[in-house]
């Protein structure tokens, strides 16, 4: 099985990647990437040249180039995006051109080169396409059937993408699959994302900033436990179908904050109260039963708070990789090697 994996250099796909070499000798793997500022190759330093892993500098809007490299695949897994909520809020335009634009570009791509429909395309996606849920009612859950009302910039390109997809399946009767996922954690997480952001930030002697009055809810999956609920839902899921991906493991950013204090032995006084997140969801959560009866998945690494140690483990172990990427010292390397997007 050979793989076209968008976005491989970032967070979830440079875990994905590794994942796959590791657990499935027989699969292949070609990365397609064009380095925005949270692509980082150094996140495969350690598989770059082996035989079954192939790097592409590119973006997914150049039609002519995915065309060309999906007539050498077997399947797709589509997981380039632009990523934060908060750079969304700031410039919506990447977030429209990648991930809807980009997303229609891969698709029609697939078209051209298989008109009988024989390859899969999983659509890798986010539970913020459903919006948000009250904090007062914890029964309540997103499952594939909740009616989609994303919030911000971000999920609402998400959402856009998700609709693409979905259409392309009903229209022309393509192999397309949707994956819905709570939050990630895990190593090569870029640092603006709160779990990274936070420890770095403690680990520098600086404050961590959090939003409002800290009640908002995340349901955090590790990231492994993700890319496995993906390759189920590659090999066993059904055409036309969306899969949500959950850790059924919800915390509210402050219970969030006093763990990652606690294991970083810092006290209370670290906590800096800023400004809230304009249109801040105040709670995700996922039902997974649809993954766990007809693909046989559920989490496994996600046991909290064995999974956030390890998680911040691998930051205090990794500091070279971080500073790196918080310094932006990487891509100057990098725009040499390759050159700027
Ligand atoms: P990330 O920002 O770490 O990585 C995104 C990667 O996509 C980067 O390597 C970037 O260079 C690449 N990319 C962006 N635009 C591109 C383009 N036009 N052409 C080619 N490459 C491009 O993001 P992530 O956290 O790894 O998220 C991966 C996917 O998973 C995204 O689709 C995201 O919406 C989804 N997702 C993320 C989470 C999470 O908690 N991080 C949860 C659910 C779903
Ligand atoms: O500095 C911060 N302070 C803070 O309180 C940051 C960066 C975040 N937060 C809060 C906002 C959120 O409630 O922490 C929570 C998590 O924030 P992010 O790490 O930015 O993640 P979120 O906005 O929940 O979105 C993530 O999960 C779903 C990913 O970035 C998305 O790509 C994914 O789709």
């Amino acid at each position: 099985m050979h793989i076209l994996l968008t976005g491989g250099s970032g967070f979830i796909g440079s875990n994905f990647v590794r994942y796959v070499l590791r657990d499935r000798p027989g699969y292949s793997v070609t990365n397609l990437d064009c380095l925005t500022y949270s692509g980082n190759p150094e996140n495969l330093s350690d598989v770059e040249g082996g035989p079954r892993y192939t790097f592409v500098h590119g973006n997914i809007l150049d039609i002519e180039l995915v065309t060309e490299l999906m007539q050498k695949v077997d399947c797709v897994v589509h997981m380039a995006a632009e990523s934060h909520v908060d750079r969304s809020i700031i410039d919506a335009r990447p977030f429209v051109e990648s991930n809807v634009l980009g997303t229609q570009t891969l698709l029609d791509a697939l078209r051209r080169v298989d008109p009988d429909n024989t390859k899969k395309f999983v659509h890798v996606s986010t539970d913020e396409v459903f919006g948000d849920l009250p904090l007062d009612k914890p029964d309540e859950l997103f499952s594939e059937t909740t009616p989609y009302a994303p919030s911000s910039p971000y999920s609402s390109s998400k959402a856009g993408s998700d609709m693409i997809a979905r259409a392309y399946h009903h229209t022309f009767g393509m192999q397309v699959m949707i994956t819905n996922c709570s939050n990630n954690h895990g190593p090569y997480q870029f640092p603006e994302k709160v779990i990274p952001l936070f420890v770095t930030n403690l680990i520098e002697g600086k404050k961590v900033p959090l939003y409002g009055d800290g009640q908002n809810v995340r349901d955090w999956l590790h990231v492994e436990d993700h890319n496995e609920a993906v390759l189920a839902v590659l090999e066993k899921g059904t055409a036309g179908e969306q899969y949500c991906i959950g850790g059924n493991n919800e915390r509210s950013n402050l219970e969030l904050t006093h763990s990652i204090l606690e294991l970083m032995g810092k006290g209370e006084d670290m906590i800096e109260r800023v400004t809230d997140r304009l249109g801040h969801d105040r709670r995700y959560a996922i039902d997974a039963t649809k993954l766990k009866t007809e693909l046989g998945w559920a989490p496994s690494r996600s046991a909290w708070p064995q999974a956030l140690e390890a998680t911040v483990k691998w930051y205090v172990d990794n500091e070279a990789w971080w500073k790196n990427v918080k310094s932006g010292a990487y891509r100057k390397y990098y725009e040499t090697q390759y050159g700027s997007r």
